[in-house]
């Protein structure tokens, strides 16, 4: 039998050689490609490259080119001119028009700046492949969706394809601190090497840079949120220059964090107040010499007001009055304040829940037209599972963008593999029934709910200085899924992952099901045997690393106990009116349906209601057995992604299986630490016994109490 796999093995290794990879290529692996016919058709287009003009993007879709011709078919691409049997023809729309007919120009010029069109022109008898965009930019993002065409094998030269991003801001945010050290970075340290810049350029920037053009995202914020004004003095910006004059050819735009209080920390002013003329002239000093350094520099992201951060409040002037102030100073420069609408104090006696809407919509109308506020997809902080945050929809005169977390902070980290598109599609099709009834969160973001321009999609980015990018192979899923939905936030998750599977590890069809099948699963399973029904908030203290249903003690909305509310009655928050009514803040569709245990979606029912343990479910049972089911449903199955994964040990390289075949292990053991530890906890409140047909609860509540984990990664600082 041994004998027999051996053979096996060595024969699939013969025909198809399954080569080690660290990760490092992402998705932009150029393997060579396995059907002949489409090989001879491809190569040939290589053969005979024709650009129809010289600018520095036309320089990066050479290398790229070069990069993908050495992968496909190990040499090099030809340059042609163009009566010289020139077969592919790569060029704006502009620079072509005497090949394409009226109708065409029209059809991609609607395209809009970065947006492409691909296919077959007929001229003199012969036809060319043409990838056309609006712009250079345009024509990168043609260029790569033609190369993916390729690596998935569905390339076909007789059809047409044209695309555009729907978003205008499809941006990464970086939390990314100057020491290096990354908060909520799972993944190492933070790429960017302050210390060497701006003298020594990694070639990683480069390949980082190559990473996101290929997804369409055009704008980088290059340090965390919880700012350090010093990335504001004239030796950085020098430092950020250099990023910036590297990523202007891949589309990137790049933006900073902006500290609220800089003026009095570089300024030596004595106040950062919006309305003093000191401050604002140190703002618009500062904001001058930037774009001396950086013309097309794309702004500030700030966060004021919130977890102790500096901000307008100090001043007694609001969220609108700080980011006009910074909106002032750049708008001549045409750049933009991206001000979070992230804010919460544990003075006011509020649930957290409401808080930016109690500060944002008497706002409504009053910030800049340069200003978006950047809003999280739920009002509590990126747990495993939000119904959306009721800022959606709740205003109408103010530029809104969304914040997703790549990052897993509540999700796992980097020891679990959880494919987040899912998660973020059904925060993205969610009905907010304002400001029409068929309004959907997708609409809001994309403006097309709102008629709005600025438009932004930012995710806090989970890249770091590991290898493979994202510490956990599979968080480039993640990445990928990202900048795809930031294109096109209508797409679906599936789609996404089939594609990053096809160009991560191939296009073998058991493969390909098996993989897929494990992602699609892991967001609710994660939810199951973490937080189900609705529970968040109820992780480890500080580095939100495993199970802390028990944590207390401290400010009050940094405690397990302020979310889950469990008592010998039952468990849940009840945000009803009977209790903080932020239900109220969403539309009344919403408000009245979800008011009503028995109708709310289960997945949120003890988010908005503390219900009794003996309350029945849909499938009959009571909330406690309920409960016991779905963290036991979770760790099974965490237990059948394993052993699904151990099934593809042979038919993908050794390397990644180890890697993701050990961290799946701990995967298994951390969900059954979940479930064991908040069954436990939890079971101090019902008195009920675990239903007969779960996996029975094992361990010490008081040994899961103790455990410590002070040098986790991606800890806040000073926290
Ligand atoms: C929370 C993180 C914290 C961030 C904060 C933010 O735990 O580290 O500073 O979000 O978004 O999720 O500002």
């Amino acid at each position: 039998m041994k004998n027999r796999i051996v053979i096996i093995l060595l024969f699939t290794f013969l025909i198809n050689p399954i080569i080690a990879k660290d990760g490092y290529k992402l998705w932009l692996d150029y393997q060579p490609i396995d059907n002949a016919s489409l090989n001879t058709e491809i190569e040939e287009l290589f053969k005979g490259v024709y650009f129809f003009g010289k600018n520095p993007t036309y320089e990066v879709i050479k290398k790229e080119l070069g990069l993908a011709s050495k992968g496909f078919f190990n040499h090099n691409p030809e340059f042609k001119n163009l009566n010289q049997n020139a077969h592919l023809w790569i060029g704006t729309r502009t620079e072509l028009t005497q090949y394409l007919g009226l109708e065409q120009q029209a059809k991609i010029k609607a395209l809009g700046d970065e947006g492409y069109w691909r296919g077959t022109i007929n001229q003199g008898g012969e036809s060319h492949y043409a990838i056309v965009g609006n712009s250079p930019i345009g024509t990168l993002y043609g260029v790569f969706d033609f190369f993916r065409s390729i690596q998935t094998g569905t390339f076909d030269s007789s059809s047409e394809k044209s695309d555009s991003p729907k978003i205008k801001l499809r941006m990464l945010n970086h939390w990314d601190n100057l020491d290096r050290t990354v908060e909520r970075g799972y993944a190492g340290f933070s790429i960017w090497d302050w210390h060497k810049l701006p003298g020594y350029v990694d070639p990683r920037y480069i390949d980082y840079a190559r990473a996101n053009a290929s997804l369409g995202i055009n704008a980088v914020s290059l340090t965390n949120v919880n700012a350090n004004a010093w990335v504001l003095r004239e030796d950085f910006i020098e430092k950020v220059k250099v990023l910036a004059d590297l990523f202007r050819p891949y589309g990137i735009q790049v933006f900073l964090t902006a500290r609220f209080s800089a003026p009095i920390e570089m300024g030596n002013l004595e106040t950062a107040d919006p309305l003093d003329a000191e401050v604002k002239n140190f703002w618009k000093e500062r904001v001058d010499m930037i774009y001396k350094e950086i013309p097309d520099f794309g702004g500030f992201v700030v966060k004021a007001n919130s977890e102790g951060q500096p901000g307008p409040h100090e001043y007694g002037r609001n969220h609108a009055e700080g980011a006009n102030m910074l909106a002032e100073a750049l708008a001549p420069h045409s750049g933009i304040v991206i001000w979070r609408a992230f804010v919460y104090s544990h003075e006011i006696d509020e649930d957290r829940h409401k808080q930016a809407n109690l500060e944002f919509e008497p706002l409504d109308g009053k910030f800049m037209d340069n200003v978006i506020i950047q809003v999280k997809n739920g009002a509590i902080d990126f747990q495993p599972r939000e119904p959306f945050h009721p800022l959606f929809g709740a205003v109408d005169e103010t530029n809104l963008g969304m914040e997703f977390q790549i990052t897993q902070e509540y999700l796992g980290q980097a020891t679990q593999l959880v494919y987040l598109s899912p998660m973020w599609e059904e925060v993205l099709q969610s009905k907010t029934f304002r400001p029409s009834p068929n309004s959907t969160v997708a609409g809001i973001i994309d403006g097309s709910a709102t008629n709005k321009k600025l438009t932004l999609m930012a995710g806090v980015s989970n890249i770091g200085t590991d290898r493979n990018w994202t510490g956990h192979l599979f968080g480039q899923a993640n990445w990928y899924a990202f900048g795809k939905l930031a294109w096109d936030p209508y797409q679906n998750s599936s789609d996404i992952a089939n594609e990053w599977i096809s160009l991560t590890f191939g296009k073998d069809p058991e493969t390909k099901s098996k993989i897929l099948s494990i992602m699609l699963q892991s967001h609710e399973a994660a939810v199951n045997y973490m937080t189900p029904l609705g529970l968040h908030h109820i992780m480890g203290r500080s580095h939100h690393y495993g199970p802390g249903p028990w944590v207390e003690g401290g400010r009050a909305d940094w405690t397990s106990l302020y979310y889950h509310r469990a008592n010998t009655e039952g468990i849940g928050f009840d945000r009803t009116a009977t209790g903080s009514n932020a239900l109220g803040q969403y539309a009344s569709e919403i408000a009245s349906e979800w008011s009503d245990p028995n109708l709310i979606p289960e997945k949120f029912l003890l988010w908005f209601h503390h219900v009794p343990w003996d309350f029945q479910l849909k499938s009959g049972k009571t909330l406690w057995e309920g409960i016991a089911f779905h963290y036991d449903q979770g760790v099974k199955s965490a237990r059948s992604f394993h052993q699904t994964w151990q099934t593809l040990e042979g038919l993908i390289d050794q390397e990644r299986f180890n890697h993701v075949n050990q961290l799946l292990k701990i995967q298994v053991k951390e969900a059954e630490w979940w479930r064991n530890a908040c069954l436990l906890f939890f079971q101090t409140f019902s008195n009920r016994p675990f239903p007969d047909d779960i996996e029975q609860p094992t361990g010490d509540l008081d040994y899961y109490k103790s455990l410590r984990f002070p040098f986790a990664p991606g800890i806040k600082p000073n926290w």
